[in-house]
C-alpha cells in the first residue's frame, strides 16, 4: 500500500528497499507489521543519537510549541544561544546556520569566493575551487558541478564554473592545483561516503591542510556524513589533529528530527559576508537552535564519540571473522563502515540486503557492489554481537 503510493504519486528520484517502517527507537525501526530492525544506515548518519532521541525530541516539542520561526528578519531569544553553544563546542569564533547539507556546502562556496576576492585578492569572477574524484557533496547545480557520478549529472548542465577536479588521497596533484594563484579553497570529505567510505592514507588531511596552507588557500572540510561522532572523534579532521578553515556540518547536528546545517569559521572568513548576501528563510530558526543544542548534549553526554571507537573496532574485528566468498574487503572508521561484496553465485550487495532485511538489519547498497553500515552510535556490545550474526546469517544463506 505504502509502496503502491509512493510508486503512483511520488518522483520516481530513488530506489528503495522494499521495507515500509512506521515506528523508530534508538538502534532500532519497525516496519508496517511490526517486525524489528537494526538500523545499520541511520538515515545516511543523521540519527547518530538513536531513533527518537527523548531529549532531542522533547527539545523540538517544547520549542515548536513557544515560538516557530521568526525569519531573520528579527531576532530571536534562541539563536544567539545556539550559535554561542556551537561555536564554543567546535572552537570556532562564528557560524552560519543554514537546514540541508547542500546548503552547507554552498554556503562554504559563496563564503570562500567572497573570501578570495575580498581578503586574498583573485580578480573578479576568477576564483577556483579544488574538489576531489568521487566526491559527494549534495544535489544541487554548482555542488553537481563538482560531481563525477554520470547518474549524479548527465542531463543537468550546463554546469558551474570554477571548479578544477584532482584525484581523492593524492597529494601531488592537490601540490600541482595549488600552484594556480586564483585558487581560493579545497573542499574535501575527510572520508569519501558515497565513493564507498572510502578512508584516504593516514596523514592525508593534515598534509592537504598544510599544503593549503602554504599556498594562502581555504581548507574546506564537508563533515556532513563524518562529523558529530560517526568516525570515533567529534570531527574526522580530529583524527588529525588540525582544525579545517571552514567546516560543514548537517545531518546529526539535529539528531535527525529536523533539517539543520551549519557552516563554521573564524572572523577573519566568516566577516566577509555582510547583510543581504546571502541566508534562508529557515535557517537559524529557534526550533533548529533548540534542537541542534539538545542534539550536541547527548553527543557530549553519553559519550557518542568514544562509543563509536570502540563499537566500531569490535564492528570491524567481528566482520572479518565472516569466512565467506562474498565479503572481500570490510573497511571504515568509528561507525561508518563499508563491505566491498564479491559478485558470487549471481547475488549482489542488493540481494544481501534483501536477505539482511529479511533477517531483522536494514542496509543500503552503493555502487552496487558496495554495503555501507552506519548504525546509530548509541548501540551496545551486545547489540553489535546480534547484528553481525544476522549480517553472518544473511550471507551464508546465500552462499
Ligand atoms: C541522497 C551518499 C550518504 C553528504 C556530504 C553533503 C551532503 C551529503 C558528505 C548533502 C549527503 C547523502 C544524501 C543522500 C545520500 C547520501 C549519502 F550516499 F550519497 F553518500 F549520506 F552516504 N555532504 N549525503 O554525504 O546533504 O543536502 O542531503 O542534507 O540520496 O542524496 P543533504
Amino acid at each position: 500500500m505504502a509502496i503502491e503510493l509512493e510508486d503512483k504519486y511520488g518522483a520516481h528520484n530513488y530506489h528503495p528497499l522494499p521495507v515500509v517502517l512506521a515506528k523508530g527507537e534508538g538502534v532500532f525501526m519497525w516496519d508496517v507489521e511490526g517486525k524489528r530492525y537494526f538500523d545499520f544506515l541511520s538515515a545516511y548518519s543523521a540519527v547518530n543519537q538513536g531513533h527518537c532521541h527523548p531529549k532531542i525530541i522533547k527539545a523540538l516539542i517544547d520549542q515548536a510549541q513557544t515560538l516557530e520561526l521568526t525569519s531573520r528578519a528579527f531576532y530571536n531569544n534562541v539563536l544567539g544561544v545556539y550559535e554561542k553553544f556551537i561555536t564554543g563546542y567546535f572552537g570556532y569564533q562564528r557560524v552560519l546556520p543554514m537546514n540541508t547539507g547542500a546548503e552547507g556546502d554552498e554556503t562554504a562556496l559563496k563564503l570562500t569566493r567572497k573570501w578570495a576576492y575580498k581578503v586574498k585578492g583573485v580578480p573578479e569572477n576568477q576564483a577556483k575551487i579544488i574538489c576531489c574524484e568521487n566526491n559527494f557533496h549534495g544535489r544541487t547545480i554548482s555542488i553537481i558541478s563538482m560531481s563525477t557520478d554520470p547518474q549524479a549529472r548527465d542531463d543537468f548542465g550546463p554546469f558551474t564554473p570554477g571548479f578544477i577536479i584532482i584525484p581523492y588521497n593524492d597529494l601531488s596533484a592537490l601540490e600541482k592545483a595549488l600552484q594556480d594563484p586564483t585558487v581560493a579553497g579545497f573542499l574535501v570529505e575527510p572520508i569519501q561516503g558515497e565513493a564507498g567510505v572510502f578512508v584516504p592514507d593516514e596523514g592525508y588531511l593534515k598534509k592537504a591542510y598544510d599544503l593549503c596552507k602554504a599556498n594562502n588557500v581555504l581548507f574546506i572540510a564537508d563533515e556532513v556524513q563524518t562529523g558529530i561522532a560517526r568516525t570515533g572523534k567529534l570531527l574526522a579532521c580530529d583524527w588529525e589533529g588540525f582544525k579545517p578553515d571552514v567546516l560543514i556540518l548537517g545531518k546529526a547536528l539535529s539528531g535527525g528530527v529536523y533539517p539543520i546545517s551549519a557552516v563554521l569559521a573564524d572572523d577573519h572568513i566568516m566577516m566577509v559576508i555582510h547583510p543581504g548576501e546571502h541566508g534562508s528563510t529557515f535557517g537559524g530558526n529557534p526550533v533548529a537552535g533548540r534542537v541542534a543544542i539538545a542534539a550536541l548534549e547527548v553527543v557530549r553526554d553519553e559519550k557518542l564519540a568514544e562509543n563509536a571507537q570502540k563499537m566500531g573496532e569490535l564492528f570491524r574485528s567481528e566482520i572479518m571473522k565472516i569466512n565467506s566468498p562474498f565479503i572481500e574487503l570490510v573497511r571504515g572508521k568509528g561507525l561508518l563502515n563499508a563491505i566491498v561484496i564479491r559478485p558470487h553465485k549471481g547475488k549482489s550487495a542488493w540481494d544481501v540486503c534483501l536477505k539482511m532485511r529479511d533477517n531483522g538489519l536494514l542496509a543500503k547498497p552503493t555502487h552496487d557492489h558496495i554495503i555501507r553500515f552506519a548504525p546509530p552510535l548509541v548501540i551496545n556490545e551486545a547489540q553489535v554481537l546480534e547484528a553481525v550474526g544476522i549480517i553472518a546469517r544473511s550471507i551464508k544463506e546465500l552462499e
